[in-house]
């Protein structure tokens, strides 16, 4: 095998050695920054983004479909983004040192060290193509590693694309290695590979499930899983009405529903249901659906034919189980995987659309009882997915109780979809398990060692 190292003297001699032994070719020794501060790759990778995001947005709307102009702003903007973010901590990884021994002290030091894992592998799916590979990959190059990464089949394009501009970044060939292919063969590979330390894993709780015991039975490789959801969204009837009609359309419609925090079932307060369906119904009469190149497009179309035909019989299901479709439902009448944006009312707790998360554009509202917060709190969290949560109040008492109660690894107050570099992502429960973004994303690629002296 090839490796490239990446990183400051976090790989010392000793391991390029060992690596050599054991018959691996060293292709590249890289330090961020180099000696005199000056080499920031993961700062020129953005920059080459950022020159390249009007190709990269194209391609992302060719390829999954996604809506040129929040391609631009989301897609990309939030990759690049992502990658100036942790160009900012590879010179900022750092252990501590602690008193130990404390019954003798001036004796003992001890210190820990921050390391790179080693080689990883990261899995994605196919929702935000770019943006995944990014989120995963900028934190594993920062904290020192190098990486195999697999985007999904139907949509490799933007990362073929990245792969290029990571050579003209100075990135040295092997430290960032792109494999398209099925998930059964080239990611099954990877979690089953003895060489590869980390698996980084965005998709399915089935799938992440499988991957988790497959990085056990190989060589107990570090894991972390970005997974489904049905994240609840609660609005209580003393809310901004206008503003959670707008988040809340945000909440489902965003990306095509196709966004695993997307809200997979709003929870409406009686006295306010009947007006806000109104007027969720109101603005979907205004979405504009059609081509995602044009500039004014609101509603693209669905990623591939499967997941169009995924979403057809989930309405149907729906429709068959007694929930109330108040609109869409159906395939768009015109050449293309477009799906009609769907609200359906009267969902109770016990139906298939109540429980499984769609991953597409159907909002699924239920009503709540006048006052009865423990009771909306109690089926929210009915669920075994954590991934977010959302509430809509005027009252801070309340939006601080909610907030401590949602079982969720993200809680929207008063907003929803905001993410943002700087703030760590990832789910409870079976919405897996590891943090994306911030500071914690981090210590999902690193190891800590302890070396302790006695003196
Ligand atoms: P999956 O079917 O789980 O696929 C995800 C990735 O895993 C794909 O690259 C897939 O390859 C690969 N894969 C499949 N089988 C594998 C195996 N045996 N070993 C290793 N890799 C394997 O998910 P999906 O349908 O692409 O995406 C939709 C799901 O992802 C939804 O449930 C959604 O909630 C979740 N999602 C979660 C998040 C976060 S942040 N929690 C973000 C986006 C999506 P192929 O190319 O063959 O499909």
């Amino acid at each position: 095998m090839k490796i490239a190292v990446i990183g400051q003297s976090l790989f010392g001699q000793e391991v390029y050695s060992h690596l050599r032994k054991e018959g691996h070719e060293i292709v590249g020794v890289f330090t961020i920054p180099d000696k005199d501060g000056k080499a920031d790759p993961l700062g020129e990778l953005a920059d080459l983004m950022e020159q390249h995001q009007e190709e990269l947005a194209t391609i992302e709307a060719l390829d999954a479909g996604a809506v040129y102009t929040l391609a631009l702003k989301t897609h990309v903007g939030m990759s690049i983004q992502t990658f100036r973010y942790f160009a900012g901590w590879c010179d900022k990884i750092q252990g501590s040192t602690i008193p130990i021994n404390q019954a003798r002290p001036n004796r003992n030091l001890t210190l820990t060290k921050k390391e790179p894992v080693g080689v990883c592998g990261i899995i994605i799916p196919w929702n935000y193509p770019l943006m995944m590979l990014s989120w995963k990959t900028a934190a594993c190059l920062a904290a020192g590693n190098t990486v195999v990464i697999k985007p999904a089949q139907v949509t490799p394009l933007t990362a073929l694309k990245f792969a290029e501009l990571t050579l003209k970044a100075g990135i040295p060939k092997g430290v960032i290695n792109i494999l398209p292919g099925s998930g059964s063969l080239v990611g099954q590979r990877l979690a089953d590979h003895p060489d590869v330390r980390k698996i980084g894993f965005t998709g399915s709780t089935e799938v992440g499930k499988h991957i988790m015991k497959s990085c056990a039975l190989s060589n107990v490789k570090k894991v972390s899983l970005e997974l489904g959801g049905k994240s609840p969204l609660i609005i209580f009837a003393d809310c901004d009405l206008s503003k959670a009609v707008q988040m809340g359309m945000s909440s489902v419609f965003f990306n095509k529903g196709e966004n695993c925090i997307a809200a997979g079932r709003l929870f409406v307060e009686d006295s306010i249901h009947d007006q806000f369906v109104r007027r969720v119904v109101e603005e979907v009469g205004k979405m504009k659906i059609g081509n995602p190149l044009n500039r004014d497009t609101d509603h693209g179309p669905q990623n591939h034919q499967a997941h169009l035909n995924k979403l057809r019989e989930y309405c149907q299901r729906g429709v068959r189980e007694g929930a109330t479709l108040v609109c869409g439902g159906n395939q768009v009448p015109r050449p293309g995987f477009f799906f009609e944006p769907t609200v359906f009312t009267d969902v109770e707790d016990h139906m298939f659309i109540a429980k499984e998360e769609s991953f597409g554009p159907i909002m699924v509202i239920s009503r709540f009882a006048d006052g009865d917060m423990d009771g909306v709190l109690s089926r929210a969290n009915a669920t075994e997915f954590g991934l977010a949560s959302g509430v809509f109040t005027r009252d801070i008492n309340k939006a601080l109780y909610v907030s401590d109660k949602l079982a969720a690894g993200t809680v929207f107050v008063n907003t929803y979809n905001k993410t943002d570099v700087a703030a760590p992502f990832g789910g409870f429960k079976q919405s897996g398990f590891g943090k994306d973004l911030g500071e914690a994303a981090l210590n999902e690629y690193l190891r800590v060692k302890t070396v302790t002296f006695e003196y």
